[in-house]
């Protein structure tokens, strides 16, 4: 079950200002930041400013303009990480089932490295 947006959910304190982070990128759209934990070499998680529970939630209640700036956000950010040539993976957890634990929508940035395939 996917609860309402709660604005004291820790992204949204980043957003803020309230709580710091390492921040890799800014834009109108966007704040990207390397993740607490990193899963990989590099592990970059890139949030929307809106309140956006999920992905879901992003796709059909973000102004068209919004999600065209988040996505082209994200290839911009792998690109100036340096990660095009040898690739990378872009995540978003959707809801409990999906491992989703800070809900407002981010995707995560994985690079650096191989990516296996198994789903976690
Ligand atoms: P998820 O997709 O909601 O499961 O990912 C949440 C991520 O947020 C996870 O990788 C955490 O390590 C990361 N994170 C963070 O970077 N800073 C924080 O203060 C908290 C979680 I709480």
């Amino acid at each position: 079950m996917i609860a309402a947006y709660d604005r004291s959910n820790v992204f949204a304190r980043i957003l803020r200002g309230e709580l710091p982070c390492k921040k890799v990128y800014e834009d109108d759209f966007v704040l990207a930041f390397h993740d607490i934990a990193p899963l990989a070499p590099v592990h970059v998680l890139v949030i929307p400013k809106g309140e956006y529970v999920s992905q879901a939630d992003f796709g059909a209640k973000a102004p068209p303009e919004m999600i065209v700036g988040f996505w082209r956000a994200v290839s911009k950010i792998a690109h100036d990480l340096g990660l095009d040539p040898e690739g990378y993976r872009i995540v978003a957890n959707h809801g409990p089932n999906g491992g989703q634990l800070v809900f407002h929508f981010h995707v995560h940035i994985f690079g650096g490295g191989i990516m296996g395939h198994s789903t976690g």
